[in-house]
């Protein structure tokens, strides 16, 4: 319903001289960098491409639990286990902050949900692959959370009021999230012989998957030019995966391990890294239902929305009681 409705490349994009009165005065606010908040007017597909980017951040967040919730009872000792406990934790809050923001928007969490779970609404790519290791929970907060936050710091400057404000607390969150990731590769990678290759493996499988958390190349990223016209996206898809790769290289070689891709080098005359594309046929492939992990995923999540459903009742039955109570003296007098 709300996939794919706010398509445009920057050739097709509405000049000023071409909107609406209305149309004019919102993206004159955006311009100056004013933020736009829940009961201001706003164009249509301003608000659907925030519900469809928030709403599938949201269940990023959620479903992003379920690769890391699979370790906390295998985490090799105590206090890594709490740390892992209080992380997959704060993903859950994550998830509610973003499910809160979409809400200002005029959708439900409910309907947010029942999107996600008939496979309407996406949810990030990355958490269909496994986390086969506990080096993998290394390189999950590692480069993962590395990603995640790579995007998001720029996202506290979204235009929109809610969505910012959420992103604020969500990224300092995620620092902490990156920095025990990356403990856990400090450990595997001067541990033993075994340790050391269990965390070169989780390096190869989650380098390329991480790079595509970011989206397609800019030449396909269908929302990208409206979405940054609109200040809802501050920079393009492409823009941050080189920062990730240009911040991820250094801490890599800190730990002694290679990123597997040979033709990552140095370039100096762009002041970055060269490096290999993802396969975008494996992402789209991942994208239409077919990585690793796509059925177990949603149907993990499918499973708890049904199992809940005992505590919803009680809620709404509870809820209801106690406005008839409310209301009963009332109406008497
Ligand atoms: N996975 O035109 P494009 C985390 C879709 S999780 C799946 O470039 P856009 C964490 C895209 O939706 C971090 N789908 O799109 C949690 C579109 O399809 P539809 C989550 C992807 O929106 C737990 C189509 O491809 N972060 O923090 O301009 C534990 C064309 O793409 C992906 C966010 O969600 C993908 N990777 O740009 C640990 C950040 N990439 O909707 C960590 C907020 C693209 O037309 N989101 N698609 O059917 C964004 O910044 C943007 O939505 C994206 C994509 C950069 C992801």
């Amino acid at each position: 319903m709300y996939a794919q409705m706010v398509k445009t490349d920057s050739s097709r994009l509405k000049t000023l001289d071409e909107m609406s009165p209305e149309e004019r005065a919102f993206q004159e606010r955006i311009d100056r960098g004013e933020k736009i908040e829940p009961k201001e007017w706003m164009p249509e597909g301003y608000r659907k491409t925030l519900i469809r980017q928030v709403g599938q951040h949201a269940h990023s967040e959620i479903v992003g639990q379920l690769p890391e919730g699979n370790w906390i009872t295998r985490a090799p000792t105590l206090e890594r286990k709490a740390i892992l406990l209080a992380k997959v934790q704060d993903e859950a809050g994550h998830g509610l902050y973003l499910y809160s923001a979409a809400e200002t928007l005029g959708v439900s969490r409910d309907e947010l949900l029942a999107l996600l779970h008939s496979g309407k609404m996406k949810y990030s790519s990355i958490f269909n692959y496994p986390t086969l290791t506990w080096a993998d929970i290394g390189a999950v907060g590692w480069l993962v959370d590395g990603a995640a936050i790579m995007n998001q710091v720029q996202l506290q400057k979204t235009s929109y009021g809610p969505y910012s404000r959420a992103m604020v607390r969500i990224c300092k969150e995620e620092s902490f999230h990156q920095r025990q990731g990356y403990d856990i590769m400090m450990k595997m990678a001067a541990g033993s012989d075994a340790q050391r290759a269990m965390a070169q493996d989780a390096l190869n499988r989650f380098w390329y998957p991480s790079l595509m958390m970011f989206g397609p190349s800019d030449k396909d990223s269908v929302h990208s030019a409206q979405s940054m016209a609109w200040k809802i996206k501050i920079n393009t898809n492409d823009e941050l995966r080189q920062k990730f790769v240009d911040q991820t290289v250094p801490q890599a070689k800190y730990l002694g391990l290679t990123i597997p891709d040979p033709a990552l080098a140095w370039n100096e005359d762009k002041g970055g890294h060269d490096f290999s594309e993802p396969d975008w046929t494996e992402f789209f492939d991942v994208l239409a239902g077919n990585g690793p992990c796509n059925k177990e995923r949603l149907g993990a999540r499918v499973k708890a929305w049904n199992d809940g459903a005992w505590v919803r009742d009680g809620l709404v039955a509870h809820a209801e009681k106690a406005a008839a109570r409310r209301s009963g003296p009332v109406a008497a007098e």
